[in-house]
């Protein structure tokens, strides 16, 4: 949601922008870039201004520049944080969003909103894990039980792949989670967690993210 809305508000103002102005110095420095998390915030408050000047005169120029801003606006929505809950509520326990889609060299935030949980990914013997669920090459993480209101635990996730991953109190109650980085793939592909059920994949990447009551119905 967020990156959406990033996306267009960014596109919309270069779009602005650059209809005024024929200079070229804004362009390079996108492209040359690569697009960095902070660029798009610069830009948007600078071509705020000069959009309603110039905005009538040079209507023509747009659309030749479009094309280059909306891949750098893409990538500079990969820098928002990513945040998942870990939530008690009654006798529920469980990750919300439960299935979430991040691009590679993503850090995901996982906050302990109430009870005590831990964010511990499946590979074998970490957290007492008994099976392998994350891509080869990947780092394990586990944050151990984490029982502070609001505390939070990060990880950065940098190999492509499926990541199941598990809250170690609540294992046996099926407090289970995924995350998909970028292409699906890895044993995680291979049937559910052990302890509980997760969205697929393929949903995952369409939606961007599943809410625990979407797939808990
Ligand atoms: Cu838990």
């Amino acid at each position: 949601m967020k990156r959406r809305t990033f996306v267009s508000a960014a596109s919309a103002a270069a779009l602005a922008g650059l209809a005024g102005c024929g200079a070229p110095t804004g362009d390079d420095g996108n492209g040359g870039n690569g697009g960095e998390g902070d660029g798009a915030t610069t830009e948007e408050a600078e071509d705020g201004e000069t959009t309603e000047e110039e905005d009538g005169e040079t209507t023509e120029g747009t659309e030749t520049t479009t094309e280059d801003t909306e891949t750098t606006a893409g990538e500079d929505g990969d820098g928002g944080g990513v945040e998942v809950a870990m939530i008690t509520e009654g006798s529920e326990y469980y990750f919300d969003p439960i299935g979430l889609a991040v691009e590679p060299g993503t850090t995901v935030t996982f906050v302990n909103e109430s009870g005590a949980h831990s964010s511990t990914a499946y590979a074998e013997g970490n957290g007492g894990a008994e099976v392998t669920r994350i891509p080869e090459d990947a780092e394990p993480w586990d944050s151990e039980t984490i029982s502070e209101e609001g505390a939070t635990f990060e990880h950065t996730f940098e190999v492509e792949g499926t990541y199941d991953y598990f809250c170690i109190p609540h294992k046996t109650l099926g407090m289970v989670g995924r995350i998909v980085v970028g292409e699906p793939g890895g044993p995680g592909e291979e049937g559910m967690p052990p302890d509980g059920e997760v969205p697929d994949s393929d949903t995952i990447v369409e939606e961007g993210s599943v809410s625990y009551e979407d797939f808990s119905g």
